[in-house]
C-alpha cells in the first residue's frame, strides 16, 4: 500500500490539505484518525470491488450471517494490521509526532452488540474474510450502540451511546441497493390458474438502506461485506393536507425508530413490537438483497441452497425462514413443498443458551397483526410440522405440544428455527450435549443428523496480534511466524515453557501489559495499583449464573481474613470486574453496587490495601477488554456449570496467557482438555450435579451458612451495618436470593470449593518460574480457540464453501 514510511508520510499529508485543508501542524488527533481511516477505506475499495466482482464471475456461494448483533469494536487498528501496514503506519505517526495508540482512541468503539453473541458474530467476519471465504455480516445500522455506563454513587446508569456523532470512516452508504420492507395490512387471497396466490393489502412499507462495512481480510485482497441496514420513511407520499402532513411526520418516526436502539425495552408492549419490528426488517431486507444478488447469476432458484446460505445467530434472525418461503410462493411461484425444501437447504442455525428467558416467544396476536403473510406461514409450517410429529407419534399429545412451533398463543422461534433449518449447532460440546439430551431432545430425536457442534472461537488477529504486539512479537522472534496464519503452531511455545530466558521475556511483556493497565486505572479512578500484584480479572456481562457474586463475596471474605488474622499471608491481589447489566435487570445493577461498595471500602482501608484491591471499570467494551485482557494474571470464568454455553472471554484471556480458575462450563472444558487441569484451577460442581440438584430439589443454603463462618460472616455483612453495609438493608434482595430464593445458582455451594481453589493460586503464584510456566502452556494451547478453527468448521460441515481468492491456505 505505501512503499516506505515518506510515501506514507506525503501522501498522507496531502490528505490531510485535501480533505481538512490543514497542514500537518494543524492537525487534530481527531483529524488524523479521520484522514487516516478514510485513506485505508478507499485503499481497500479497489479490493473490495474486485473481490464483489469475483465473487460473481466464478459464481462462488455466498453465505450471508444474520446477526442482530455485531460488537466489531474499533476498526482502524484491526484494518491497518489486516493490510500489514501497522507497523509502517505507527513510525511514521510517531515521526509526525502522533502515537498510533492516541489515534485509535479517536474512533468510537461500534457497540453494536451486548456480549458474547455479538462479539462472536464480529470474529466470524474477520476469520471469513481473512480465510478468503465469500461470507458477509447482515445486521442492523442502530443509531445508539449499546448504552454508556457510568458508575455514580457506586450504581450504574445508562446514558445513550452516540457513536455515530462524529460520522463513521469506514461504512459506505448505498442507497442504489435499497429495498421495501411491509409491515402490518391484510392478505388476500385470489385464485388463478387452479392455484391460490396471496397479496397484502394496505401494508405500511419501510425503505431499509444498507450501509456497508468492507471486512478485511488478513495479509491479502479478500474483503467481504458487512450489510447494515437503516429504516428511512418512503418519501412518494403525498403531503397536501395538514392531516397527510402530521400523518407523515408519526409515519417517519416510527419508521426511523427501527434502527434507532439496541434492545429497546421489552417490559412494555411497544417496545416489544418494536423488537419483532426490528427482526423482521433485517430479514427481509437481508434477504431480498441476497435474492437480488443470487438473481443476477441467471439461475433457478432451485439452486439456491448451492449459491447462497443464510446462517441464523440465535434466533434473533428466525424470520428469515418464513420470509424466504413468502418470496419463493408468492413472487416467484414455488409450491408449497418446493419452497420449503429450498428453504431448509438453505438456512442454517446456531443456538447460544439454554437459558429459559432467552428462548424467544412472540405472542400471536403481535405476530399476526404486524406481519400477516408471513405469520398465515408460519401456521402452515406449525401445522405441516404437526401432521408430521402426529404421524410419527400417534396419541402423544404432550410431545406434539411441546414441540409445537405456536401454542399457547405464542410463536416459539427456536422450534421455528430448528424445523427450518438443515442444520442446528452448539457452541462447545457440553452445550450441544445439552441441547441434544435436554434442552431439545425431543428435536433431536426427530432430527439426529441435523445437530452438531462448532465449539467457538475468538481471532487470534485482533486478540493476540493487536491488543497484545509485544507477545506477538516474542511468540514470531521464537517459533518463527506461522502461527500467524496456522494458530495451532503456537503448539511449538510448549517446548519453551521450562527455558528460563523465554520465560524472563514473557514475564516482563506481562509486566509492561499490566503497567500500561495500572496506568490506565489510576487515571480513571485516582487510586494506584501494584503492578505486582496478581492482577486477577472477571469481565463479561453481568448475569445471575456468571455469578460476579461469588467472585465478590469471596473478595469480602479476604478482606475479613486480613482484618482479624495478623499471620494471614497473601500474594497482593488486585480484583478487575467490568461488565454491563441490562438496563431492566434490577438485581444485576444490585451486584454493580454491591462491587462497588466493596471496591471503596477495601481500597480506602490502609491496613489491608497494601494486599487486597478491587476495581469495578466502568463501560467494559471491547476497546477495553483489549486493555485489560493481555494484563491479566488470572482469569475469572466461573458460571453454574451447565449455564454458560461456551464462553469466548475465557478464550482470550487463556490465548494471552493467563491462568483460569473456573468451573467445568462451556468451553473451559475443552481449554481443560488442551492446556491440562493442571495448568488451570478448576473447582465446584459439575454440571450433571446441577441438574442432579435441580430434580431432586434438596438443595439447602441455609445448611451451608450454617455449616461454614466464613460464608456467614460475609453473608450477613450483606444486611447488617459494617463494613460493607452502612444503611441497614442495603443487599437485602442479594441476601433473599442467596438464602430466601433457594440461591439458585448455587453460589454458596461452590463458596468453599472456590475458596480453595483461590488458595491453591496465592500458592502457585509464589513459584514464579512455575506460574510463567503454565501460563505459557496456555497460550501454547490455546490455538484451537482460534474463530479460523471454528469458521473453516462451520463452512466445511455447515454452508459447504471453500476460500474462493487469493489465501495461504486456498
Ligand atoms: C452467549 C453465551 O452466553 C456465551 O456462553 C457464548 O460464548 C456466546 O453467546 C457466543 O456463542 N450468548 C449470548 C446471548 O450472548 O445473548 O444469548
Amino acid at each position: 500500500m505505501f512503499d516506505n514510511k515518506e510515501t506514507f508520510k506525503s501522501i498522507f499529508q496531502r490528505n490531510l490539505v485535501s480533505k481538512l485543508g490543514k497542514p500537518i501542524e494543524e492537525a487534530t488527533k481527531e483529524d488524523v484518525y479521520h484522514v487516516l481511516g478514510s485513506m485505508i477505506r478507499e485503499y481497500v475499495g479497489q479490493d473490495w470491488a474486485v473481490s464483489n466482482q469475483g465473487f460473481k464471475q466464478r459464481q462462488d456461494k455466498q453465505v450471508y450471517y444474520f446477526s442482530l448483533e455485531f460488537l466489531i469494536g474499533r476498526l482502524l487498528g484491526n484494518n491497518l494490521l489486516n493490510v500489514n501496514e501497522l507497523e509502517l503506519v505507527r513510525d511514521s505517526l510517531e515521526e509526525l509526532g502522533f502515537s498510533l495508540e492516541c489515534i485509535e482512541e479517536q474512533e468510537a468503539d461500534a457497540g453494536l452488540g451486548n456480549g458474547g453473541l455479538g462479539r462472536l458474530a464480529a470474529c466470524f467476519l474477520d476469520s471469513l474474510a481473512s480465510l478468503g471465504y465469500a461470507g458477509h455480516g447482515c445486521g442492523i445500522r442502530y443509531k445508539y450502540g449499546l448504552f454508556e455506563q457510568k458508575i455514580i454513587n457506586g450504581n450504574q446508569v445508562e446514558l445513550p451511546d452516540n457513536w455515530l456523532e462524529k460520522g463513521n470512516e469506514w461504512e459506505v452508504r448505498r442507497p442504489d441497493k435499497k429495498v421495501e420492507v411491509q409491515f402490518w395490512g391484510r392478505v388476500e387471497a385470489y385464485e388463478q390458474d387452479g392455484h391460490y396466490h396471496f397479496v397484502t393489502k394496505d401494508a405500511e412499507s419501510v425503505v431499509a438502506v444498507p450501509y456497508d462495512v468492507p471486512v478485511i481480510g488478513y495479509g491479502q485482497s479478500h474483503v467481504n461485506t458487512l450489510r447494515l441496514w437503516s429504516a428511512e420513511p418512503k418519501r412518494e407520499t403525498s403531503l397536501d393536507t395538514p392531516s397527510n402532513y402530521y400523518g407523515y411526520l408519526d409515519y417517519s418516526r416510527s419508521v426511523e425508530s427501527i434502527s434507532e436502539f439496541l434492545y429497546p425495552d421489552d417490559s412494555q408492549y411497544e417496545g416489544k413490537l418494536l423488537r419483532l419490528k426490528q427482526q423482521y426488517f433485517m430479514c427481509s431486507a437481508g434477504v431480498q438483497s441476497a435474492l437480488r444478488t443470487f438473481s443476477k447469476l441467471g439461475l433457478s432458484y432451485d439452486r439456491l441452497p448451492d449459491k447462497v446460505g443464510f446462517h441464523i445467530n440465535d434466533t434473533h434472525p428466525t424470520l428469515v425462514i418464513p420470509e424466504l418461503m413468502r418470496i419463493l410462493m408468492d413472487d416467484k411461484g414455488y409450491g408449497w413443498d418446493e419452497a420449503w425444501d429450498i428453504t431448509t437447504r438453505t438456512v442454517s442455525y446456531t443456538n447460544h443458551t439454554t437459558l429459559s428467558e432467552a428462548l424467544e416467544k412472540w405472542p400471536v396476536s403481535m405476530v399476526s397483526k404486524l406481519l400477516p403473510r408471513i405469520y398465515m406461514i408460519i401456521e402452515e409450517i406449525n401445522k405441516r410440522f404437526c401432521g408430521l410429529l402426529l404421524e410419527r407419534y400417534p396419541g402423544d399429545d404432550e410431545r406434539i405440544e411441546h414441540m409445537a412451533i405456536v401454542a399457547n398463543d405464542q410463536v416459539r422461534m427456536a422450534h421455528l428455527a430448528i424445523v427450518g433449518s438443515h442444520s442446528v449447532n452448539g457452541v462447545a460440546a457440553l452445550h450441544t450435549e445439552i441441547l441434544k439430551e435436554r434442552e431439545m431432545a425431543p428435536f433431536y430425536a426427530l432430527y439426529p443428523e441435523r445437530f452438531n457442534n462448532k465449539t467457538n472461537g475468538i481471532t487470534h488477529r485482533r486478540w493476540l496480534m493487536h491488543a497484545n504486539p509485544k507477545l506477538s512479537n516474542l511468540i514470531t522472534e521464537t517459533i518463527g511466524n506461522e502461527w500467524i496464519t496456522e494458530p495451532g503452531k503456537l503448539e511449538h511455545l510448549a517446548d519453551y515453557a521450562d527455558q528460563s530466558a523465554f520465560q524472563e521475556q514473557f514475564r516482563s511483556i506481562k509486566r509492561d501489559n499490566k503497567n500500561r493497565l495500572a496506568s490506565y486505572i489510576l487515571d480513571h479512578t485516582g487510586i494506584p495499583v501494584d503492578p505486582d500484584s496478581v492482577f486477577d480479572v472477571q469481565v463479561k456481562r453481568l448475569h445471575g449464573y456468571k455469578r460476579q457474586l461469588l467472585n465478590i463475596l469471596h473478595v469480602m471474605h479476604l478482606y475479613n481474613k486480613l482484618k482479624s488474622d495478623a499471620s494471614f499471608d497473601m500474594v497482593p491481589r488486585t480484583f478487575i470486574f467490568g461488565a454491563k447489566a441490562a438496563p431492566s435487570y434490577y438485581f444485576a445493577k444490585k451486584i454493580i453496587k454491591l462491587i462497588n461498595t466493596v471496591s471503596d471500602t477495601v481500597n480506602r482501608d490502609a491496613t489491608v490495601n497494601d494486599r487486597l484491591k478491587v476495581f469495578f471499570l466502568e463501560n467494559y467494551s471491547v476497546s477495553l477488554a483489549e486493555k485489560i485482557i493481555p494484563a491479566a494474571d488470572v482469569s475469572e470464568q466461573i458460571s453454574t456449570a451447565g449455564k454458560e454455553a461456551s464462553g469466548t472471554g475465557n478464550m482470550k484471556f487463556m490465548m494471552n496467557g493467563a491462568l483460569t480458575i473456573g468451573t467445568m462450563d462451556g468451553a473451559n472444558v475443552e481449554m481443560a482438555e488442551q492446556v491440562g487441569e493442571e495448568n488451570m484451577f478448576i473447582y465446584g460442581l459439575r454440571a450433571d450435579e446441577v441438574l442432579e440438584y435441580y430434580r431432586n430439589g434438596n438443595y439447602r443454603p441455609n445448611e451451608i451458612v450454617n455449616q461454614d463462618e466464613r460464608i456467614r460472616e460475609v453473608v450477613e455483612q450483606l444486611v447488617h451495618p459494617g463494613a460493607f453495609c452502612d444503611r441497614d438493608g442495603e443487599f437485602w434482595d442479594i441476601y433473599d436470593s442467596l438464602l430466601a430464593h433457594g440461591d439458585e445458582y448455587f453460589v454458596l455451594r461452590d463458596f468453599a470449593a472456590y475458596a480453595d481453589a483461590h488458595a491453591a493460586i496465592d500458592q502457585a503464584y509464589r513459584d514464579v518460574s512455575d506460574w510463567t510456566r503454565k501460563a505459557v502452556l496456555n497460550t501454547a494451547h490455546s490455538g484451537i480457540f482460534s474463530s479460523d478453527r471454528t469458521i473453516s468448521e462451520y463452512a466445511t460441515d455447515i454452508w459447504g464453501i471453500h476460500p474462493v481468492s487469493g489465501h495461504w491456505n486456498g
